[in-house]
């Protein structure tokens, strides 16, 4: 029994009695890295502590929405005075017009917007509106995009670049696994042939404008740019899935970083600084379809829950001083220069794929990673080494090599130092 993980240990085994594999969310089990995850007992600031008293620098950040830290004071004491007034209605709020507001103001292609409880049920009910708008089946997903857990998103390429996919879960009927068509990220030739072999057929295209699931992939050239006059050609809909990078990588998402007007974008994470939340928007005539003005239903007990706009809210407010982003963007510049300097001292070159302050290392001997073929090119075994090395000092990661580095707005020089200083023990230690 390792002592520094007593009080974790004996938790977490209670807890895998009761809960399938000791979690909520699989990717939090250390599956993919090896070891037993620690129980944390409280976050603050860019700190996590586990039940042991452990301390951690934490580049998880509830994978993304705290971009604010933990515990911000605002986002803190506007909790707890909505909770003072109740936790969940059922019926219109104020906080939902406010969010709702914030969110049109920073995103004006929002002219309409449906808030739900997770990313999952945002994108979900986006691929509903665009296929009862189109009255298509079709949807175009790309290959290590994750859209949430709904089944038409559980799927894998068919056989043929351009044909219907397979299941990539058990419990996922085969034909709802047809009506998706998964194609590799960055690849505009099967964009456009998969739209030639599929004229008319097509709701929509689905796609993360940063891709963050497969680790960070930037968008190549023109790719957004072809995904939008293909779509528009097509009459087909196109869907910004910015959960992850919706305030995260500029005030109006990716969105605003690529000047992309999307048709319909899905939010979460961060609208709701910790909370419970998602959100669907986007053109007026598409979210009107929605009940109960139009014949696409979509419904929610906590939809628009008092709690989560409030924090929402609270986060939203204080991220509009943009200076934020600046010195989100000065940290991971420095954070990542240094640590491929470093990498490359140690003559163990990686691939470091930034968007503002999304990114990824990749080990991958430095060979460019532009998709997930090439994100599967990595040295995963060596990224368990360095997950557990960086653990021990101190320094949490995400638990997979195919995820973002999420920072906030609290950490500070001092855990970029520290963080440097983890990766040299990882490095010496690796070169023997
Ligand atoms: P949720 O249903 O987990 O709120 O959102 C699903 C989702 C949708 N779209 C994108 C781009 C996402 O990244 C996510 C969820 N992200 C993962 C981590 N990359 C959540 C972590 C987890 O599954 O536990």
């Amino acid at each position: 029994m390792n002592n520094r993980h007593q009080k974790s240990e004996e938790l977490f085994s209670r807890s895998s009695k009761l809960i399938p594999g000791g979690v909520n969310s699989p990717v939090r089990a250390f599956r993919s890295v090896g070891g037993t995850p620690f129980v944390v007992d409280r976050g603050e600031g860019a700190l996590l502590f586990d039940v042991d008293g452990n301390k951690y620098i934490d580049y998880v950040m509830s994978w993304g929405p705290l971009i604010l830290g933990h515990s911000p004071k605002a986002v803190v004491e506007a909790v707890i005075k909505a909770t003072k007034s109740g936790t969940s209605f059922g019926a219109p709020t104020k906080g939902e017009l406010n969010l709702a507001s914030i969110v049109r103001e920073r995103m004006p292609w929002i002219e309409k917007l449906r808030l739900v409880s997770s990313g999952t049920e945002a994108c979900m009910t986006a691929a509903r509106i665009a296929r009862g708008a189109t009255k298509r089946d079709i949807i175009i997903k790309f290959d290590g995009g994750y859209h949430g857990h709904s089944d038409m998103f559980l799927t894998e390429a068919g056989s043929g670049l351009a044909t219907g996919g397979l299941p990539a879960s058990s419990g996922v009927p085969e034909n709802i696994a047809r009506t998706t068509i998964t194609i590799p990220y960055n690849d505009i030739k099967a964009v456009t042939k998969c739209f030639a072999d599929n004229t008319n057929k097509i709701a929509a295209v689905i796609v993360e404008p940063v891709a963050a699931n497969m680790g960070v992939i930037p968008p190549a050239e023109g790719f957004l740019q072809t995904l939008r006059q293909t779509t528009s050609e097509h009459n087909a809909v196109l869907i910004f899935d910015e959960v992850i990078t919706g305030f995260r990588v500029m005030s109006g998402g990716a969105a605003q970083l690529y000047n992309i007007k999307p048709d319909l974008v899905c939010l979460g994470k961060i609208l709701g600084g910790g909370l419970p939340i998602g959100a669907v928007g986007g053109r007026k005539e598409l979210m009107d379809i929605l009940a109960p003005l139009g014949d696409v239903y979509q419904a929610g007990t906590l939809s628009g829950n008092p709690l989560s706009t409030a924090a929402g809210i609270a986060t939203l407010k204080d991220l509009a001083d943009l200076s934020v982003y600046d010195r989100l963007r000065t940290y991971c510049e420095e954070l990542t220069s240094r640590l491929t300097t470093l990498f490359k001292q140690y003559k163990l070159p990686v691939t470091v794929n930034r968007v503002e302050s999304l990114f990824t290392i990749f080990f991958t001997a430095g060979k460019p990673v532009i998709d997930f073929a090439s994100a599967k090119n990595a040295d995963m075994n060596m990224y368990a080494r360095f997950f557990h090395e960086m653990l021990v000092n101190g320094i949490y990661l995400p638990p997979s090599g195919f995820e973002a580095w999420f920072i906030s707005d609290a950490h500070r020089e001092e855990q970029l130092e520290l963080t440097v200083k983890a990766v040299e023990q990882f490095l010496k230690k690796e070169s023997g």
